[in-house]
């Protein structure tokens, strides 16, 4: 079982060089896990984009799986766990997949997690499935990037399943015709596509779908041109930390006045920007699985252990996937054992069930894709800051696509 697993990895890097340096770290590794006088650490490679447009996720992932351990402790199933974390940009799926590639064959990690985007996500995916290492999606949220690879395991969310309840809010309160605007890749492919289906089959019309470039965005001309088709609301998903740009061109591009409602997935109204946001953002309805204004002891919970590592940083739903990311191989540990393999720990993470800062929340056994509660929310002035007020729950959605 060793054996395989390692000849596996080896075949990952070409050349007996590689294989040698893989035995170097495992080594070393062994020396200083005896020197501890417990079972090796289990060694697991976060990447993140810790650097460029999209750092904000990597920092809020990163900081709540800090927090998980510092609220849990570091060992499970007996064996301490060891952070790699590794930038990726955000932008680089190449870079994405080499790091993958070092991490499994060089550090030997146990575990993958991490992944801020779907591109980022989709090229580590041929990794874990060739070294057998689970992979943990803590951010990424395309519908298909489950099915890439069959061991990878999702605790963010995805786009049809946040999507598909506003939809169904928006046509149940008199909206009859939406635009819609997404960035123009895999995950605001699928917010598009699950909104128009599901408002068009409630009755209503979407008269126009723009789709604006993921990097370096200038949403002005857009909003141009959804102020001049004048639809009774705009339908907006753009990724967590590009909320603001959106909102601000909303509001100077007169669309409000002209009394466009705006709508969309909660990454609109992202809880890490939401109080730069201003005036502009109050009123905005998004459905999201995730408010760090959500009432309960879990949330609360999770907020003072993730203030005690980023005192300055409001958490947002980066953050709650990376905490119960984090849960999930604390878990996968402690019931498979320390020194279990890839597949017993996969395994034993498939089909979990807790309560999540969120709410309660499956891992699909066959799916391995989240099952969570998605609420309806409104961005409302409490105490002189901006939270998205949770007022509607659907309870246990899935992924629509599967
Ligand atoms: C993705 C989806 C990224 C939703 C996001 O923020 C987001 C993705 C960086 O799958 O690429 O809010």
């Amino acid at each position: 079982m060793a054996m395989q697993a390692s000849t596996t990895r080896r075949g990952l890097l070409a050349g007996g060089a590689a294989a040698a340096v893989a035995g170097a770290a495992l080594g070393t590794a062994r020396r200083s896990a005896a020197q501890r006088g417990g079972g090796e650490a289990v060694r697991i490679g976060l990447i993140l984009p810790m650097t460029g447009p999209f750092a904000s996720t990597g920092r809020q992932v990163e900081a709540a799986v800090r927090a998980y351990l510092g609220a849990n402790g570091e060992t499970f199933g007996g064996r301490r766990v060891e952070l790699l974390v590794r930038d990726d940009t955000g932008v680089a799926p190449d870079i994405t997949r080499r790091l993958a590639q070092e991490l499994v064959v060089r550090e030997r990690v146990r575990f993958l997690a991490g992944f801020g985007l779907t591109p980022l996500a989709l090229a580590a995916a041929p990794i874990a499935t060739e070294a057998k290492v689970p992979m943990v999606v803590m951010a990424a949220a395309t519908s298909i990037i489950v099915q890439r690879s069959p061991y990878i395991l999702r605790t963010s969310f995805t786009l049809p399943q946040a999507t598909v309840p506003i939809a169904d809010w928006a046509a149940r309160n008199g909206i009859r015709n939406c635009a819609t605007l997404v960035s123009d890749y895999a995950p605001g492919l699928d917010a598009e596509r699950a909104f128009k289906e599901r408002f068009t089959a409630a009755g209503g019309r979407v008269p126009l779908e723009l789709r604006a470039p993921l990097r370096n965005p200038d949403f002005a001309p857009f909003l141009q041109r959804v102020h001049d088709a004048k639809p009774e609301a705009l339908f907006i998903f753009v990724p967590s930390g590009e909320g603001a740009a959106a909102m601000k061109q909303f509001a100077e591009r007169g669309l409000r006045e002209a009394g466009i409602r705006l709508i969309g997935t909660g990454d609109l109204t992202d809880d890490d920007i939401l109080n730069d946001m201003g005036e502009p953002a109050i009123g905005v309805v998004t459905s999201h699985h995730y408010s760090a204004a959500h009432d309960s002891a879990e949330n609360r919970a999770f907020l003072a252990a993730y203030r005690r590592v980023a005192p300055d940083v409001r958490p947002n739903f980066m953050a709650v996937g990376g905490w119960d990311g984090m849960h999930l191989i604390a878990e996968g540990l402690k019931r498979a054992g320390g020194g279990a393999s890839g597949d017993q720990l996969l395994a034993a993470m498939k089909g979990l069930s807790w309560t999540s800062p969120r709410g309660p929340i499956t891992i699909d056994a066959n799916t391995r894709d989240i099952v969570q509660d998605i609420y309806i929310r409104r961005v409302e002035r409490r105490d002189g800051q901006l939270w998205n007020i949770e007022f509607d729950r659907i309870a246990q959605v899935r992924d629509p696509g599967t």
